[in-house]
């Protein structure tokens, strides 16, 4: 499970945790985060859920939390058939 919280340093407190991984019924691992000029969060991470037809191979999924409305999409299969873990995943923003 990928759970997200965010630290308020002028609160020194945490937000409420949010659930990013809600699809996923089994393992999920390895997530990687990155922040737009937006203040979007963008999400991927491993997963053996069978989710979207992807299969019980580990995949890699990716979703973004909307800054304005706070809301999480739905989560996006970007591939079905890796036989190897993935061990970096870069954010490019083109302009
Ligand atoms: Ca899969």
């Amino acid at each position: 499970m990928i759970i997200y919280q965010k630290w308020s340093r002028s609160s020194e407190s945490w937000s409420e945790r949010e659930i990013v991984s809600n699809e996923s019924i089994i393992e999920s691992r390895s997530p990687k985060i990155q922040i737009d000029s937006e203040d979007n969060l963008h999400v991927c991470w491993q997963d053996y859920s069978d989710y979207n037809s992807s299969g019980g191979d580990l995949d890699l999924f990716y979703k973004i939390r909307n800054a304005t409305t706070e809301s999480w999409s739905l989560t996006d299969v970007l591939t079905y058939n890796s036989d190897k873990a993935i061990l970096r995943v870069v954010l490019y923003r083109y302009q």
